[in-house]
């Protein structure tokens, strides 16, 4: 039995059942396409009731822990759930099909234990510290590249009201021309879960909250890779500033960001 097993346990069962009514409400998605005003309202009032329900059953099991939600205030302890109940919100707006469900742990600064899920792709991801990054059941390490130019590595890039374009672009000039190419999937969590997975070889991104991360940066730490903010430090949940990657891959990422 690993130090964190009972905890993941109780993620993963508060995640399959958001995880079966977000499957459900991604259908009813589809549907309003078409409609003028999009599924935008609908979608709200989805994310909202999916972070009601992983409250109720993540603080059921820990009534002692904070919880800090994308829905709601603030409610911070020693330790707290950090969640997010939609990653990737204009995806699943929109009908695409990449977005998730993110819960982390976070004990005095530190995580440690996360769990990503994608109900679409019905892949789950989880980490505990210390106890390696997992992909339904398989162990994830991050890539072995170490070429740029053989390299694919994920961003989010500024949007209207959210970010700074002229930095991002000084970034994006410097790294684009080097690797084999550049990804804007629209869900962080999911990028640092693919970067453990060794999909992507990098990611980096500003102007994130902790709710798009906590849980992906444990993945990648736990996969082997690299994860710090722009400077180097350790500061990405308070800053909203990412650079993850494997060994070969961050230190480029981090000087040029
Ligand atoms: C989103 C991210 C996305 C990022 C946006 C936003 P949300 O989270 O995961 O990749 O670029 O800045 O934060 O709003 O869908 O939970």
């Amino acid at each position: 039995m690993g130090r964190y097993d009972a905890l993941i346990y109780v993620m993963q069962r508060a995640a399959d059942k958001a995880a079966r009514r977000l499957q459900r409400d991604f259908g009813e998605v589809e549907n309003l396409q078409p409609s003028r005003k999009g599924p935008a309202d609908f979608v709200t009032v989805a994310d909202q009731r999916t972070q009601a329900l992983l409250y109720e059953e993540l603080m059921h099991a820990r009534p002692d822990y904070g919880f800090i939600g994308e829905e709601s205030e603030p409610d911070p302890r020693d330790i707290n759930w950090i969640v997010d109940p939609i990653d990737g919100t204009t995806n699943f707006i929109h009908g695409i099909p990449h977005f998730c469900i993110s819960i982390a742990v976070e004990d005095r600064g530190q995580i440690v234990a996360g769990l990503v899920h994608d109900p679409i792709k019905q892949e789950v991801f989880w980490a505990s510290k210390g106890g390696g990054a997992f992909c339904n059941q398989r162990r994830l390490r991050v890539s072995s590249r170490s070429h740029l130019m053989d390299c694919v590595i994920a961003t989010g890039c500024p949007f209207a009201g959210h970010g700074q374009t002229a930095p991002f672009l000084k970034s994006l000039n410097q790294i684009m021309g080097k690797v084999a190419g550049i990804r804007r999937f629209g869900s962080a969590a999911l990028d640092l879960c693919y970067v453990a997975a060794g999909r992507y070889d990098g990611y980096f991104e500003d102007h994130l909250k902790s709710w798009d991360i906590a849980a992906g940066l444990l993945m990648v730490t736990e996969a082997g890779g690299l994860v710090t903010d722009f400077g180097g430090k350790d500061t990405m949940l308070d800053s909203g500033q990412i650079v993850a990657g494997n060994r070969a891959v961050h230190p480029f990422l981090q000087e040029n960001v």
